[in-house]
């Protein structure tokens, strides 16, 4: 997870292998050339560091960013708000969406939050369709956290009864692991990044509870098996669900709207008497 690129401690490394001869003996061989630095109880190894104290590290991030995540779902369900955390790569379709996803809800209040390295570009995306938003940057940081989410919300001070959308940093990887207080990470993968992408970051699709596939209308130009697609989601997660979308063309659209408010109804509280 994330204490490999240090993103918490204010530095970047780059997971990078040292492919260099005289490692291999000391790491699971499976077939030719294969290195997995994944098997100790840390689940990464980080030079100079031993398993014990990766785990310290992790258990001290992950247990401060959950009293903050923990904070921002009191809140949410005491204001019948119904939060999805978007996750994805970077170029899925999150912000193109999550722009007609906004038009095609058009009575319903709602508001975002944008997570990205830099830039308000997406937060403007958004506010261009009439939505607040509020934009987060993280800098080097390579997911959102409970704190930032917090912050955010107050600012965006939504409704009574509202979707909160979060599109977090574009990475399949950190995102996974970090709660933000939502009711539930929403994985967004595109029919251009390969059916393989579950299985090569189970992480991310096991945290879903609903994957959308997305560009379907790309499907017929490019060498791609939408079931295979599904058939790797439900090997990672046996339990997800999975919709069929485009946002160029709309198609999944009504399916995915119906989803949004059969969710938010089942947290929608009594309106405050006024
Ligand atoms: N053909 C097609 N392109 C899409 C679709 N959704 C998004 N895109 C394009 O994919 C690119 C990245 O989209 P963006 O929303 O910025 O992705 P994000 O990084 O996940 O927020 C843009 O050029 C979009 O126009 C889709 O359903 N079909
Ligand atoms: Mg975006």
């Amino acid at each position: 997870m994330c204490t490999v690129c240090g993103c918490s401690e204010g530095e970047t490394k780059v997971h990078g292998h040292d492919h260099s001869h005289g490692h291999a003996d000391h790491h699971h061989h499976h077939t030719h050339d294969h290195h997995h630095y994944g098997h100790g109880p840390a689940g990464v190894e980080v030079p100079g560091m031993s398993q014990e104290r990766l785990i310290e590290i992790e258990t001290d991030i992950l247990s401060k960013n959950d009293l903050y995540a923990r904070a921002n779902r009191k809140r949410l369900a005491e204001n019948g708000a119904f939060a999805v955390n978007l996750v994805s790569s970077p170029g899925s379709g999150k912000t193109t969406l999550l722009c007609k996803t906004i038009e095609a809800l058009d009575s319903v209040s709602l508001g975002v939050i944008e997570g990205d390295q830099q830039t308000e570009n997406d937060a403007d995306r958004i506010r261009a369709t009439g939505a607040p938003a509020v934009q987060v940057n993280t800098g080097k940081g390579c997911h959102l956290d409970g704190h930032m989410v917090g912050h955010a919300m107050e600012h965006l001070n939504l409704p009574e009864n509202a979707l909160l959308f979060i599109e977090n940093v574009g990475n399949l990887v950190c995102p996974a692991a970090f709660d933000l207080g939502e009711d539930c990470k929403v994985a967004i993968l595109s029919v251009t990044e390969g059916e393989d992408k579950p299985l090569k970051y189970p992480d991310m699709f096991t945290a879903a509870r609903l994957a959308i596939l997305n560009k379907t209308d790309l499907a017929p130009h490019c060498d791609v098996d939408l079931s295979l697609y599904e058939a790797n989601l439900r090997r990672v997660n046996p339990g997800i669900e999975i919709l069929h979308m485009s946002a160029r063309t709309g198609e999944g659209m009504a399916a995915w709207v119906t989803w949004l408010r059969n969710n938010l109804a089942d947290k929608a509280v009594p309106k405050a008497a006024q």
